[in-house]
């Protein structure tokens, strides 16, 4: 099954996006625009791999205290497109935890370097460099969790469903 880590979002960042989303269809930038359910931040990508129940095993042990993300600005990787977020410390240090976490284990994972953004929109052949200004409302999330998920191809798109969860460890020193 092929697996990722990530944090997905909370519906009040999820309307923020959806607002950037919109604007983007006002100019009539067309491709593939990520569907609400699916937004998140992908901490760690696993790809193929038969035992969820050991990842979990393994990212349960990952201590961390709540904080808070902010979603500031929108930005591109050739055709996938990007909101981003401010820098974060505690953001680097879990997705740091959790990918030395997996390598400790074995458990293979993509190693590209962590550049923290949510996914948008794919497959456009527009550049955001000829576009009328875009306004990303700064919008900030309290992250108390993060999941391992399981991603499917279905008839209209990827589905991912959420395996389990790992909550932050409030009073445990990290
Ligand atoms: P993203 O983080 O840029 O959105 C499930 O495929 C998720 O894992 C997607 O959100 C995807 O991209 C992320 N991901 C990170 N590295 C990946 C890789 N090498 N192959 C596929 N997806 C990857």
């Amino acid at each position: 099954m092929r697996l990722f880590i990530a944090i997905p979002l909370k519906n009040e960042m999820k309307e923020r996006v959806k607002d950037v989303q919109v604007q983007l269809l006002r100019q009539h930038v067309h491709g593939n625009y990520t569907p609400s359910e699916n937004l998140h931040i992908t901490l760690a990508f696993i790809g193929e791999y038969g035992d969820p129940d050991q990842v979990l095993d393994v990212i349960e042990m990952v201590r961390f205290r709540p904080f808070t993300i902010t979603m500031d600005r929108l930005g591109q990787f050739d055709r996938l497109w990007w909101t981003g977020l401010s820098r974060c410390p505690e953001l680097d240090t879990l997705a740091h935890n959790v990918r030395y976490a997996l390598a400790e284990k074995g458990i293979p994972f993509d190693r590209k370097r962590f550049q923290p953004h949510i996914t948008i929109l794919r497959k456009s052949e527009y550049d955001l460099g000829d576009l009328k200004p875009v306004f990303v409302t700064p919008a900030s999330m309290w992250v108390d969790s993060f999941s391992l998920m399981q991603s499917t191809r279905g008839k209209n798109g990827m589905i991912y469903t959420e395996l389990g969860s790992v909550p932050a460890s409030e009073g445990v020193d990290p």
